[in-house]
């Protein structure tokens, strides 16, 4: 599944001219309601390499809930769903969570890599190889005290490359070093996701241009007062990696 994954995402790239997953951790934008934000996400969705759901979301409307609002987007435009849930459990309840969010249509779900493959995230794999989903190991993270976790960078490429089924990476914006290092270690066949641009102080594009295929952005669309204006400037910044 790696390299189909990876030819659609970066297909997707070529298509749209963007590099942007937008993270959706909160619905709707500002005092939008719910029809109008739906609208606003629909003209958005031709922006956008794909989306990604958070915890947050998932709590305050459910699986099926969620499954709604992303479905009806995808109708509209090709567009890769994320469940962003950090998956961190043991096997069995990695299981569960996987086969409910793969079954109601997400593409690819993130699982916490620091957990360790054998009775832990092999339950998440597991369910995505039997969805022809793909999963995407966080290896690092953007925030201040992430180092206790971003230590085991080399330790975590090195165990989930071997891995049939993991299909890419999460790798902070916020730590540049992280993402030129895993480019380096893994070559082409994955793909690298990068959050922390715009609210977290990453410059946009940095993550791109040190080796990321995609940016994932939250707050600084939806909290944007004009969401699609930041998405197409967002565009403009991402032309400058074209081809790369
Ligand atoms: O290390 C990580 N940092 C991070 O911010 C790993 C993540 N998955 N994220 C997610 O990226 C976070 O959960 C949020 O959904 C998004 C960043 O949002 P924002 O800072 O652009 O609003």
């Amino acid at each position: 599944m790696r390299k189909y994954w990876s030819d659609k995402v970066r297909e997707i790239i070529k298509q749209k001219g963007t590099r942007l997953v937008l993270a959706l951790d909160e619905f709707p934008f500002g005092d939008f309601s719910r029809e109008e934000c739906a609208e606003v996400l629909s003209r958005l969705v031709d922006y956008l390499v794909g989306i990604k759901v958070g915890v947050p979301l998932m709590i305050k409307y459910g699986v099926f809930g969620v499954a709604e609002i992303v479905e009806s987007l995808k109708k509209n435009s090709e567009c890769i769903l994320i469940y962003d849930g950090k998956i961190s459990d043991i096997y069995h309840v990695n299981k569960k969570i996987a086969n409910m969010v793969f079954s109601v249509g997400f593409d690819l779900v993130i699982a916490h890599g620091i957990v360790g493959y054998k009775g832990g995230i092999e339950g998440v794999v597991e369910v995505a190889r039997n969805f022809k989903g793909g999963v995407l190991i966080l290896a690092a993270m953007s925030h201040e005290e992430s180092w206790i976790l971003n230590r085991n960078l080399m330790e975590i490429l090195r165990r989930y490359s071997k891995v049939d089924g993991v299909v890419g990476f999460i790798l902070p914006a916020t730590k540049p070093s992280t993402i030129r290092i895993a480019r380096e270690f893994l070559g082409n066949d994955f793909l690298i996701f990068s959050p922390g641009a715009g609210k977290q102080g990453a410059p946009y594009g940095q993550s791109i241009a040190v080796g990321a295929d995609i940016e994932i952005v939250g707050r600084g669309i939806y909290e944007s007062i004009n969401p699609m204006e930041s998405v197409v400037s967002l565009m403009e910044v991402y032309r400058q990696y074209e081809g790369k």
